[in-house]
């Protein structure tokens, strides 16, 4: 039997990236309802229940996002504080479109102070100006719940430029 407890509800995907070693399990552990289950080397599933009729599944991975990742609300992308420069290649793949979903950057903080400004760092990290740039802390559920949070928000406020919301009609 294939049918979902979740009756017919498809649930909402959330993708977690970012290179190694960032803190993609942590974050993903930290939020779930369950343990993270590794599907394989660097591969995280969690499950979050936001309401009965709301469940979200978050894909931890530090791979170009695969084809299961299909339909996904959007995109966490995970930046080392201390190693902000290892995430120029996950930003761009996301910013040229290489997975189209909105995103947003999280830098996590790893207990460190942020050394810059994040004004500083999203024009170092070349992250566009209608792309929201955060800092979280992987292994507080109450910080990384926020920054899902913020990231469903974007993505139902339109998600960035290339998901402009339709233009307001009359009446
Ligand atoms: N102090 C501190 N340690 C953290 C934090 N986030 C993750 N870690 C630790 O950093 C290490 C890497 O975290 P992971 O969550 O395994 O990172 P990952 O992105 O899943 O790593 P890969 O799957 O290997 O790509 C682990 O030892 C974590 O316990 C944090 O916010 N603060
Ligand atoms: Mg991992």
């Amino acid at each position: 039997m294939k049918s979902s407890p979740e009756a017919g509800r498809s649930p909402a995907k959330i993708i977690v990236a970012g290179s190694r070693g960032v803190g993609k399990t942590t974050f993903v552990g930290s939020v779930s309802d369950t343990d993270p289950i590794t599907v394989e080397a660097a591969t995280d599933i969690g499950r979050i229940t936001l309401h009965p009729d709301l469940v979200l599944y978050l894909f931890g991975t530090s791979e170009a996002p695969q084809s299961g990742f299909g339909g996904a609300l959007g995109a966490v992308v995970l930046v080392d504080a201390r190693r902000i420069e290892d995430a120029f290649a996950t930003i761009s793949y996301f910013e040229d479109g290489g997975f189209d979903v909105p995103f947003l950057v999280a830098v996590n903080m790893f207990d460190g102070e942020l050394r810059y400004e994040l004004d500083e760092l999203r024009e170092a990290l070349a992250v566009r100006p209608d792309v929201p740039l955060t800092t979280c802390d992987a292994r507080d559920p109450a910080s990384t719940a926020k920054t899902l949070q913020e990231l469903v928000s974007y993505t139902m406020n339109g998600g960035g430029s290339d998901h402009t919301s339709p233009p307001e009609l009359p009446g």
